[in-house]
């Protein structure tokens, strides 16, 4: 926390009291404070507001923060002793109004740069200067000011804001139905300080679109945002999750019930986007946290979190009552049969312990029959089976199931993306005995991700999504960065979502008709089938790491999936500049650059690791770095069975003359994806084997487009790593460090998957690397030679230079018009080395390439 970093900098700085008075050594004290920052606070950061007019302005605005009856409403609290960790920062508050309060007090306090007092009183009329923060219930000033007609449509998640002017003065009101609404308000109001947005005339009304905007917490795998034993903030017993149940050694005191200051900046950061649920386990689950100890933990979690809104749920494992920890209560496989009470009346009972302990737990997340999970088909019994067999056993204590989608059992089809749909379509078709259609029962959400494949960085959208308009869907996306370059990579996924969000699924109704709303969002949000129970769920990425994610970009995934999951119809970009204004600077070239940086970088890492829907490439081991060649135990986790390269082309056919895959979808992506000559070129060889001979849109041959693009992904990072560089007076000193350390990885990487990738392709290609016409090709003139064919891969260039002539460049000229060079360096003599700079505007952002000429003597 900045606070301790503070505090801790003190005793340095103190000596030069004495000489240069007391502000020099409060700016001096803030500065080195900044320049210490870890990212601990992710987005939640108040710093004062830089410009003096708009700091008068926000002064002038708001002078005093009135709660009334913060206390009234207690959230319910389990564990009687909940306390949080000696020496804590954070504190627990008992209301949710209480979290509103302390958040309005503390954030005014950074940005305005002094205290704003704090009363409970209105009196008869709200003093100009109040911010005014409350529900009808709490509040009289609510109630006096706010009609009900203008609250209720906003649901139990919604807010207002409401700007109430008199002359030049006036106040501000903050209102929910309830009082989460009203947190979430307050956390909107801050963020319009925080990002220098006007805060008078304000006239906001927002409710969510979607219900349930879940975390998914992995606490075991694919967890890039912790650190471990070989990192710098070192394991001290702790896993490097962000919620300890178990660590030992040094940490030991540090488990649940026990609260950390990191568990209430998270639930803090997820209330500001509005998340307000979260599994706290891995979808591979553990039974442990279903035993009286872990409930225990959870519940103390649960109380922790729940003034903010969030309610916990676990993921479990099928089999679960047979696992002999449960002894005396536990069951036989034969009393497994979903339809027979045993099993039932087993997790009504589980169930009924987790709803002694947490009263608002939301439910389980399954993973049957699923990479070695157990699950009904186990028995005899399919996937409709296990989850009504559950759902109907929770239902009465109000919890829900998620049950996921992500099957594939090889028996089903040859083609892996084809299998989740056979196993789950029917039962969403099958006709029921009162007339209606589709088994699943009304408690049970299927929770599919939002490609077929497995969170790959470029995916066509999951068939499902429209096709089952009988039971509830949930989408799936990946925050944490598995395959989008884990914790060492800069990937923005907002554009993403948004494209995912936003692609049509040509949905039809019964009749063939198109739905008039048939965006994927639309199905998420239930207004394109009408339904009212809505969910969308990120696989998270917070760690016990400093600044919660591993890598700082990674902050943005978080944020960007909670303001898409409240919002889907937002703009990726707008997210990321309000992320970039939060979290690091509002200075307009800072923002302007960094969020260039980000919006370019997803497709960048799509350029350089799967161009043209090429599909997971990565090695087994660790699912970071490429390995095309990879053959595994099963085909379907190998890179040869994605790629399928042979001497005619690569990529995976199919279309109608292919795996069929294509007829999944409905009939106008169907027809679009199943033509070689309709489908998106960026979707290409997801559903098509490619000749290398194919000429392309840009007029080039497929082989000499695909080398191309890896080339330019790596050149955008480039870009980025340079871009960085110049920000450095920008930026805090720690945080600039760990990302320029960061990018550097991020290139050479970048270049690995490049030159693994094509040099595998080469071998049945049988050609060489283009040349002489990319983006950042160039031919260049030396003592009168023009020399040309330069490999944009190689990362330097030996020019024979005759005896006696001049080493210099006396001419640069660029394959494409629209690229621009500079020569950065010139050869003195020879040998000697000369580098040429040329950077182009492309589809997606910037290209740099720094050309290295060795000049040596023929
Ligand atoms: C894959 C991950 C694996 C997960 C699986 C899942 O590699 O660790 O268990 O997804 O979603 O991407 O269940």
């Amino acid at each position: 926390m900045p606070v301790t970093a503070a505090t801790g900098l003190v005793a340095g700085t103190g000596a030069a009291a004495g000489t240069v008075g007391k502000e020099a050594v409060a700016a001096a004290l803030r500065t080195t404070a900044d320049s210490e920052y870890d990212g601990s606070d992710l987005w939640l950061r108040y710093v004062p507001v830089e410009d003096p007019g708009l700091l008068r302005k926000y002064r002038e605005t708001v002078t005093t923060v009135i709660v009334e009856n913060a206390g009234r409403n207690k959230v319910h609290r389990h564990t009687p002793d909940l306390s949080m960790a000696p020496g804590s920062t954070e504190r627990l508050v008992e209301t949710t109004l209480e979290a509103a309060r302390d958040e309005l007090v503390r954030g005014l306090k950074g940005l305005l740069d002094r205290a704003v007092p704090v009363t409970t009183e209105p009196g008869d009329r709200p003093p100009d200067g109040a911010v005014i923060v409350g529900t009808r219930d709490s509040s009289k000033v609510v109630r006096q000011h706010i009609p009900a007609g203008d609250l209720t449509p906003l649901g139990d998640a919604g807010y207002l804001i409401r700007s109430f002017t008199r002359g030049t003065q006036g106040f501000t009101v903050i209102a929910g139905n309830t009082e989460t609404g009203a947190l979430y308000g307050t956390f909107a109001f801050l963020r319009r300080l925080q990002t220098h947005k006007t805060i008078t005339r304000l006239d906001i009304s927002e409710s969510p679109r979607i219900r349930n905007r879940h975390l998914n917490n992995w606490e075991t795998v694919r967890l890039y945002a912790g650190n471990n034993a070989s990192g710098t903030g070192g394991l001290n017993g702790e896993n490097g999750t962000i919620f300890n149940f178990a660590a030992r050694g040094e940490s030991a005191g540090r488990n649940l019930p026990v609260i950390l200051d990191r568990y209430i900046v998270v639930a803090r950061a997820m209330a500001s986007v509005g998340i307000n649920g979260i599994t706290i386990n891995l979808v591979n689950a553990d039974n442990v946290y279903l035993t009286p100890r872990y409930i225990a933990q959870e519940a103390a979690l649960a109380d922790a979190l729940r003034p903010y809104g969030i309610k916990i749920a676990l993921a479990i494992n099928y089999t679960a009552p047979t696992d002999p920890r449960f002894a005396p209560d536990t069951l036989t496989n034969e009393q497994l049969d979903p339809h027979g009470e045993d099993f039932r009346g087993w997790w009504n009972r589980r169930a009924g312990l987790l709803r002694a302990a947490i009263p608002d737990f939301t439910g389980f997340t399954v993973k049957a029959n699923s990479e070695g999970q157990p699950g009904p088909q186990d028995f005899g019994d399919d996937h409709g089976d296990g989850a009504n067999a559950i759902a109907a056993a929770v239902a009465p204590l109000g919890m829900k199931i998620y049950w996921r989608t992500f099957v594939y059992n090889a028996e089903v089809d040859e083609d892996r993306l084809k299998r989740a749909y056979l196993e789950f379509g029917y039962i969403d078709d099958e006709r029921q005995s009162d007339g209606t259609r589709g088994r699943f029962l009304d408690n049970v959400f299927l929770q599919t991700k939002n490609g077929p494949l497995d969170f790959q960085a470029r995916e066509p959208i999951h068939p499902m999504f429209g096709r089952m308009e009988n039971t509830n869907q949930a989408l799936e996306l990946q925050v944490t960065q598995e395959y989008t370059g884990q914790d060492e990579m800069l990937c923005y996924l907002g554009p993403m979502w948004e494209e995912a969000l936003k692609t049509d699924t040509y949905a039809t109704d019964e009749r063939g008709r198109l739905l008039g709303k048939r965006l994927m969002g639309h199905i998420v949000d239930g207004t394109a089938q009408g339904h009212a129970d809505t969910a969308i769920i990120g696989v998270a990425n917070l760690g016990n790491a400093d600044n919660l994610t591993g890598h700082h970009f990674a902050q943005a995934n978080l944020f960007a999936f909670g303001r898409q999951s409240w919002d889907w119809t937002l703009d990726s970009a707008d997210i990321a500049a309000d992320w970039v204004r939060m979290t690091w600077s509002n200075r307009t070239n800072v923002v302007g650059t960094i969020v260039k940086m980000m919006m370019g970088s997803w497709e960048a890492l799509v350029s350089y690791q799967t161009p043209f829907g090429m599909a997971h490439q990565f090695r087994s081991s660790d699912h970071y770095g490429p390995n095309p060649a990879e053959r595994l135990a099963r085909d379907d986790w190998s890179p040869v069975y994605y790629n399928r390269a042979d001497s005619a082309g690569l990529g995976y056919d199919r279309s109608p003359t292919g795996s069929d895959f294509t007829a999944q979808y409905f009939p106008t992506l169907a027809a679009r994806y199943g033509d070689i000559d309709t489908v998106p070129e960026n979707l290409l060889m997801w559903f098509h084997h490619v000749p290398w001979d194919r000429r392309m849109r840009s007029g080039r041959i497929f082989w000499d487009d695909l080398v191309y693009r890896y080339q330019m992904g790596v050149q955008y990072v480039t870009w980025m790593r340079l871009t960085w560089e110049a920000l450095r007076p920008s930026i805090d000193a720690r945080r600039f460090a760990e990302v320029r350390a960061k990018l550097a990885i991020h290139e050479a990487d970048a270049g690995d998957w490049r030159d693994t990738c094509v040099t595998y392709w080469k071998s049945f290609s049988g050609r060489d690397d283009p040349v002489d016409d990319g983006p950042l090709s160039i031919a260049i003139v030396v003592g009168g030679r023009r020399i040309g064919a330069f490999d944009l891969s190689a990362p330097s260039y030996s020019i024979p230079v005759r005896r006696g002539a001049s080493p210099k460049i006396t001419k640069v000229i660029p394959a494409d018009r629209a690229a621009r060079y500079e020569i950065l360096s010139q050869a003195d003599g020879v040998p000697g080395q000369a580098v040429v700079r040329v950077t182009k505007e492309d589809f997606f952002g910037p290209l740099v390439k720094d050309y290295v000429f060795v000049m040596r003597p023929t």
